[in-house]
């Protein structure tokens, strides 16, 4: 057995099975033995940025890594945004490079590069094999790293000589730490801090899933505390039946506003809200001055168990959670498409189980509203702010989750920056209905030169924000890469064609003209 078997073997063993590749000659072997080796579904993309993305998707839904298959410095470099985004919605990612075979490093290749210095900033854990006999327990340990509750990017380089060479061993797997139990000092804090209106549970990652909300809207019941979620979530449970939560806007006035009233904030699984950005005459911090934080749980740590024993302490247990939404489709509205009817579109027609994968920016702001009493589904956000993050993770939600309808909400501008992605969405048949909000503009950026105090913009800075020369055609794009698709100009015809999309057991792109 060589290197490159002893890993997929390994992976295959540690629950590993699924790799996004974009490999070239580095990767030969490992490509040669998944052939060799059953049990790893291996799904190509045509820019390493869809890969890396993917991963990320099928974390957040699978709740377990896949792996990646990028080719030396450059491939891993193409990557890299969604790996950031990926790390910075705790996703675990199993991220595999191509390296040199060891003496040829120092030749100075045209390929080469410090893979390592590129890979670790958006890494928790890097690693460069050393020979084939490693392989496989680099492998595993691996696994190990990216399994970190609440989950971790972790790098591993193979040299081409590790792969190629015989004398791989197969590694058993190892078993990833436990989520770390919240102290009792930590639950107490909270409970203390917790009582009427000035007071917020301000919830993210794990304390997303449905049953956790239901623990923080008893929580919510039995002391009148206020409950958010930051403005970008990795998945939270949402639609009829489940507690409503809100989120904080992303505008800077609006979260402001919304958080001055708490004077004490206990913090699961979330971080003290601040600004995307900074302006010149706007304040970092979004809560009010003197607001006190208590961290219940981090990120990683037992977050379920933290608000179980929360609930305790506040004698919540037998209330009746707040804010459960109630069922409610809204009417599909006549008119033009504009934030505000196609809202209700998708609220009318988000399926039981439906995933959606939010990149809408500016189109989105407001969607919460008319979707809160769509059957119960899932919310995926961008947590990296890096654009170009959500046809990549719709991929790998649809791969994680076969059953279940993926609908991917799109600016034009972000949905540019992946759109390979249609071609492998095409060629999987994955269950993927994409809705591109076609406002031939980066419109975000409009609001961001007014916010950072820039007046009457001329007509270059116009330009650099505006796509409609020449503009975009998302049907021929889409059918390019296999993709079906229409356009629609009006809200009836919106709802015609989500409807359509959904019908499909495949991919359907939807160009919504703005
Ligand atoms: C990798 C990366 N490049 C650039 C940006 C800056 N940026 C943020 S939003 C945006 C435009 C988004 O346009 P679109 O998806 O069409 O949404 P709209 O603003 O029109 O609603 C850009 C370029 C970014 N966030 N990430």
């Amino acid at each position: 057995m060589n290197g490159a078997e002893s890993l997929v073997h390994t992976l295959v063993k540690g629950g590993v099975d699924v790799c996004f590749t974009n490999p070239g000659t580095s990767e030969m072997h490992f490509v040669a033995a998944l052939d060799r080796v059953p049990g790893m579904r291996s799904v190509l993309a045509l820019f390493e940025g869809v890969a890396t993305g993917a991963c990320d998707g099928f974390y957040r839904i699978a709740g377990r890594p896949a792996s990646t298959l990028l080719h030396l410095g450059p491939g891993l470099a193409n990557g890299v945004a969604n790996l950031h985004n990926a790390k910075k919605a705790g996703s675990g990612v199993v991220n595999i490079v191509g390296e040199h075979a060891i003496p040829h490093i120092a030749l100075d290749a045209p390929l080469t590069a410090d893979i390592e210095g590129i890979a670790r900033p958006v890494s928790h854990w890097v690693h460069t094999s050393r020979s084939a006999a490693d392989v496989g327990a680099d492998g595993a340990r691996a696994i190990a790293a990216a399994m970190v509750p609440p989950g971790q990017v972790a790098t591993l380089i193979l040299p081409g000589d590790t792969a190629w060479s015989e004398g791989g061993v197969v590694a058993e797997p190892i078993a990833p730490p436990a989520r770390p139990r919240v102290v009792d000092g930590a639950v107490d804090a909270a409970a203390q801090a917790l009582g009427g209106p000035d007071s917020l549970l301000l919830l993210g990652g794990a304390a997303l899933g449905q049953d956790c909300l239901v623990l923080a809207g008893k929580i919510a019941a039995a002391t009148g505390c206020g409950l958010l979620t930051e403005w970008s979530n990795a998945r939270l449970d949402r639609g009829a039946g489940r507690v409503a939560v809100a989120r904080i806007p992303y505008p800077v006035e609006q979260a402001l506003e919304l958080l001055a009233p708490y004077r004490r904030i206990v913090l699961v699984g979330a971080r003290p809200p601040v600004a995307f950005f900074a302006y010149p005459d706007k304040p970092g911090v979004l809560t009010a001055e003197g607001a006190r934080f208590v961290e219940l749980a981090g990120a990683g740590a037992d977050i379920a168990g933290a608000l179980d024993a929360l609930a305790s302490a506040v004698g919540a247990h037998k209330a009746a959670p707040l804010g459960i939404a109630e069922a409610r489709r809204p009417e599909i509205p006549d008119g033009p498409l504009t934030p505000e009817t196609i809202a209700p579109v998708l609220g009318a027609l988000i399926p039981e189980g439906a995933i959606v994968v939010d990149e809408s920016v500016t189109t989105g702001r407001r969607f919460f509203g008319e979707t809160a009493g769509a059957p119960p589904h899932s919310w995926l956000n961008n947590r990296g702010g890096s654009i170009g993050y959500g046809l990549p993770v719709a991929i790998g939600a649809a791969i994680a989750s076969p059953a279940s309808k993926v609908i991917a909400l799109e600016g034009d501008g972000s949905a540019m920056y992946t759109v390979q992605s249609l071609w492998t969405m095409a060629r999987e048949q994955l269950d993927v209905t994409v809705l591109v909000f076609a406002n031939r503009s980066y419109r975000i950026l409009h609001g961001e030169l007014a916010g950072v105090g820039v007046e009457n913009p001329g007509p270059r800075a116009i330009d650099m924000l505006t796509l409609n020369r020449p503009e975009l055609g998302w049907v021929d794009m889409a059918r390019g890469m296999g993709v079906e698709g229409c356009r629609v100009e009006d809200a009836r015809d919106l709802a015609r064609a989500l409807e359509a999309g959904l019908a499909t057991d495949g991919p359907y792109l939807i160009e919504a003209m703005m």
